[in-house]
C-alpha cells in the first residue's frame, strides 16, 4: 500500500513545497524531492535569506550553508560557499560521491564545478545596494525576526513512506566573515531517523545549535512525544535557559512516522507550510510562545 506523500517546509514557501509534493505525488523519492522543493528558493532572486540573491557577510561575500539527510541516515553538507546556487543538492554530492559528510569553502566549490554546477554571482543588483546601504552605519545586529528570516527547511515522506530532508541558507545577513550557522549541521538545522521521524530549524542558528534542536526533537519523539510537543519542548530548552529570547527567532518543524506534522516558534510571524492528499500547500501558522 502506498503512503500519501507528504512535504513541509519552514515559512510561507507555497511554490517551494507544492513543487516537492507534486514530485513525491509522482513517485520521487523523499530526498530528491525535498533538494528539488528547496532549488526554488535557492533560486528566488526575492529571497535574501537563501542561495542567489542572499544577503551578504560584512565583506560582502555571499557564503551558502546547506545540508541534506536521507532516509538510510546518510548525509552530506556544505559551509560557507561562494558562487553556487544549489547548494542543498551539492550537499547530496558531499554525501555519496565523497568519503566525508561536511566540505567547507573552496573545496566544497572545487567538488561542484567537478559535478557539472555553474559557476554564478550570488550577489543581485539589489542584495549589493541592500549592502551598501548597511555599510554607511555597519551596524551589526544579529536579530532574527519576521524582517530577516527566510531560510528553507523541508522535510518529505514519499511513497513508501521513507523521510528525508533539506535544509539551505545564506545565513544571518551581514554575519562575520567564515560564520557557519545550524543550517548545515546534521542534528542542528536538520535531522531525520526514518524510523521514527524528521526535524528542521530556522531562526538564530547560534541558539538552535547550542541545543542540538532538531536531534532533540526526533529523539523526544522517539520517547513518545508527538511532532507538536516534542518541538515545543525542544523550544522550551531554548527559552528557559535564555534572557535575551525578545531579540530572536527560533522555529522547529517536525513529521513523524505516522505523517503527523508541528511547529512551534517563539514569536509570532512564523509559519510553515504543509502538502499533503496532493492538496496544494497550505499555509499552517505555528503556535508560538510569545
Ligand atoms: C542561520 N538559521 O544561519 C539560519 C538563519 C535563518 O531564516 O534561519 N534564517 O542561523
Amino acid at each position: 500500500e502506498k503512503q500519501q506523500p507528504i512535504a513541509i517546509c519552514t515559512w510561507a514557501f507555497a511554490n517551494a513545497n507544492n513543487v516537492a509534493g507534486k514530485a513525491l505525488d509522482e513517485g520521487m523519492n523523499s530526498l530528491d524531492a525535498a533538494i528539488k522543493g528547496v532549488a526554488v528558493e535557492e533560486e528566488n532572486l526575492k529571497n535574501t535569506t537563501v542561495g542567489k540573491g542572499g544577503a551578504p557577510d560584512r565583506e560582502g561575500n555571499v557564503t551558502l550553508d546547506a545540508c541534506v539527510m536521507d532516509s538510510n541516515g546518510d548525509c552530506g553538507a556544505v559551509v560557507c560557499v561562494e558562487n553556487i546556487t544549489n547548494v542543498a543538492a551539492l550537499a547530496k554530492v558531499v554525501m555519496e560521491e565523497t568519503p566525508h559528510v561536511m566540505l567547507a569553502a573552496d573545496g566544497a566549490e572545487e567538488l561542484a564545478y567537478k559535478h557539472g554546477f555553474k559557476k554564478e554571482n550570488l550577489l543581485t543588483e539589489s542584495s549589493e545596494k541592500a549592502y551598501r546601504e548597511w555599510l554607511k552605519d555597519s551596524e551589526y545586529k544579529p536579530i532574527i525576526n519576521i524582517e530577516n528570516h527566510d531560510t528553507i527547511g523541508m522535510l518529505c515522506m514519499d511513497q513508501n513512506g521513507d523521510i528525508a530532508g533539506a535544509c539551505t541558507t545564506s545565513g544571518l545577513s551581514y554575519k562575520m566573515k567564515g560564520r557557519v550557522g545550524d543550517s548545515p549541521i546534521i542534528g542542528a538545522g536538520l535531522f531525520i531517523d526514518n524510523e521514527i521521524g524528521g526535524a528542521a530549524a530556522t531562526g538564530m542558528g547560534e541558539e538552535i545549535m547550542k541545543n542540538v534542536g532538531s536531534f532533540l526533537i526526533v529523539e523526544l519523539m522517539r520517547q513518545g512525544k508527538s511532532p507538536q510537543e516534542a518541538c515545543e519542548e525542544a523550544l522550551h530548552r531554548i527559552t528557559s535557559k535564555n534572557k535575551n529570547i525578545e531579540n530572536f527567532q527560533v522555529a522547529y518543524i517536525a513529521i513523524n512516522k505516522a505523517g503527523e506534522t508541528g511547529s512551534y516558534c517563539i514569536h509570532p510571524g512564523f509559519a510553515r507550510m504543509e502538502y499533503k492528499n496532493s492538496i496544494n500547500s497550505r499555509i499552517e501558522s505555528a503556535a508560538h510562545l510569545k
